[in-house]
């Protein structure tokens, strides 16, 4: 069997994402890393073909003639993933097409009786490596779809959905692709190549936001150490790639095993080994020793869960009070030579201009070297979900395009969703301003962060000065907005 496994190329409409980083997505790697050698796997990442998706496809698909497709989708990509199921169907009717990732997971039963499945022959729920291992075997060979895990498949023209598989060992979950079976190339962070892997899946925190829990229930389990050795040493000696986004949901859960995977990565010697990583406030708060063998060990920099500043917010989210534990966080990373993103979120039913001004104040103060900042979103079969409909408060129920967390789908108490979206971009403006890269960044001496500092950001500055002028807040605004619009329309699939 040949089998064609892709990623979608919509980006959170936001630079960073558009430009500056592109990861190679780990869930396909690792499905086509486990399935049974005597087949052919190729991959593809969308997210390097944003300007050309049919041409790119049609390309693919001629060259690969692929008996399989798989496409993963998060649930704001849904959309441009029946588009491309309905042209790969248009290009080759035999070829069979199976969707998995984060809205086949939580939205199986509902999708299942849409006309997308028109497009669509398999869905598979949660974890894939061993459901998709067994589906392409049982079409190679002839067997009973109705035995195999989390696969829902046809019968008789609708969906029957197969009891869901439990969690799998990841002992036993073989290592991703990442070579020449990867037909897409040119995974970056800024000017360097990055590479993504992971050394344990779940978590047991109960943020109601999160759609994790849907995937591997409030769990947590880890990969063997030595696995995520040789892992490593794939990026670093094979590909000769130095930067590694790690994409465990909350790597630090728990202390000893960090500090042990840190010692195994330090006795490696490996130089100029840069780890990127998100944590809890919580963890990373209250284990400085942790914190610190993280940074012997390379890990350069932390996305943080910081949310928000006020705690009746945290508590609508399910955080906890963990404002001093964010603010601890900060000062352990610092301490120890490591770079903040802080995650911030706005849009929390009591907030209104001046809730959403004291968010970004509250941010400045606790000094984070980037702020991350998205409104709610209420993705599918979240705790966040069923509370903000049952208090009214989501705007756009239906429009799954716009779940990235960079568009308003819900209102506030105080604020409409239009006033929400415009209070969020302007004081973000207004209060964080243009970004200043913190001494700890500046001292990497990295090329793109001078380029950043004395000549994109002096020539943005006088552009929108001028602008500004012109048009004033609001104008510059609704261009911001007509220009992250338009970043995920792709204008080939027209028609799909
Ligand atoms: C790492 C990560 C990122 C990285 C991505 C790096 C990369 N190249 O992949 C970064 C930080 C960039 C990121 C950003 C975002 N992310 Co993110 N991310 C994750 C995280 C923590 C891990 C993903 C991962 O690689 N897991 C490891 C791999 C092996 O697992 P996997 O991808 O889930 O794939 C498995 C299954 O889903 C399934 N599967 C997946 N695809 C397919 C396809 C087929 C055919 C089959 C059969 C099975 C299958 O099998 C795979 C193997 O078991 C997840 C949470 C999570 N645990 O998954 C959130 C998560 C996927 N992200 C999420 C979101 C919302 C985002 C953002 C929109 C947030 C934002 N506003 O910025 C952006 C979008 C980025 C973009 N494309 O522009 C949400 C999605 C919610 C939803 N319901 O759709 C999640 C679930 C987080 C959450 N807490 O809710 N993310
Ligand atoms: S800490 Fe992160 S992964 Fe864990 S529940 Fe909260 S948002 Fe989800």
């Amino acid at each position: 069997m040949k089998v064609l496994l892709i990623s979608m190329p919509d980006v959170v409409p936001i630079l960073v994402h558009e430009a500056a980083v592109h990861i190679p997505n780990l869930g396909i790697a690792s499905i086509g890393g486990n399935i049974d050698s005597h087949h052919d796997v190729f991959l593809v990442d969308l997210i390097r073909k944003r300007r050309s998706v049919k041409k790119y496809i049609t390309k693919v698909m001629a060259r690969i003639q692929p008996d399989l497709v798989g496409l993963s989708a998060m649930a704001w990509q849904y959309d441009t993933c029946i588009k491309i199921a309905h042209l790969i169907k248009e290009l080759s009717p035999d070829t069979k097409i199976v969707v998995g990732g984060y809205h086949a997971t939580l939205m199986a039963e509902e999708i299942g009786l849409t006309a997308d499945m028109q497009w669509v022959d398999f869905l598979i729920r949660g974890e894939g490596e061993e459901s998709c291992r067994l589906l392409v075997n049982a079409l190679a060979d002839g067997d009973d779809l109705a035995t195999i895990p989390s696969l829902s498949h046809k019968v008789d023209g609708s969906f029957s959905h197969n009891n869901r598989a439990q969690n799998l060992d990841l002992e036993t979950i073989k290592r991703p692709i990442r070579d020449k079976r990867r037909l897409t190339w040119g995974y970056h962070l800024m000017n360097a190549g990055i590479e993504a892997l992971e050394t344990s899946r779940g978590c047991t925190r109960s943020c109601n936001f999160c759609s994790m829990k849907n995937m591997y229930g409030r769990r947590f389990r880890a990969y063997p150490i030595s696995r995520v050795i040789e892992d490593i040493d794939d990026i670093y000696y094979n590909l000769k790639v130095k930067s590694i986004f790690i994409t465990d949901d909350n790597m630090v859960l728990n202390p000893t095993r960090v500090k042990k995977l840190c010692d195994a990565i330090i006795a490696r010697n490996y130089k100029n080994l840069k780890l990127f990583v998100q944590a809890d406030c919580m963890t990373m708060a209250s284990n400085e020793d942790m914190v610190e063998k993280m940074a012997q060990a390379g890990f350069k920099s932390v996305f943080l869960g910081i949310e928000n500043g006020s705690k009746k917010n945290l508590s609508i989210a399910g955080k906890g009070d963990i404002v001093k534990a964010s603010q601890q966080a900060i000062a352990n990373c610092h301490k120890h030579g490591m770079m903040v993103i802080g995650g911030l979120i706005f849009g929390f039913p009591d907030d209104d201009a001046d809730s959403v001004k004291e968010n970004y104040e509250f941010f400045k103060e606790i000094e984070a070297d980037a702020a991350y900042c998205q409104i709610i979103t209420p993705y599918p079969k979240t705790g966040m979900r069923d509370k903000l409909l049952a208090d009214g408060l989501i705007t756009n129920k239906t429009d799954l395009k716009k779940y990235n967390g960079l568009w308003a789908n819900v209102r506030t108490k105080h604020l409409s969703s239009d006033e929400l979206q415009y209070q969020f971009w302007y004081q973000r403006q207004v209060v964080l301003g243009w970004w200043n890269p913190p001494t700890s960044v500046r001292k990497q001496g990295r090329l793109w962060i001078w380029i950043w500092v004395y000549l994109m950001k002096p020539i943005l500055k006088m552009r929108y000065r001028r602008i500004m002028k012109k048009i004033g807040w609001k104008g510059r605004f609704r261009q911001d907005i007509q220009r992250l619009e338009k970043m995920n329309y792709f204008k080939d699939l027209e028609g799909y």
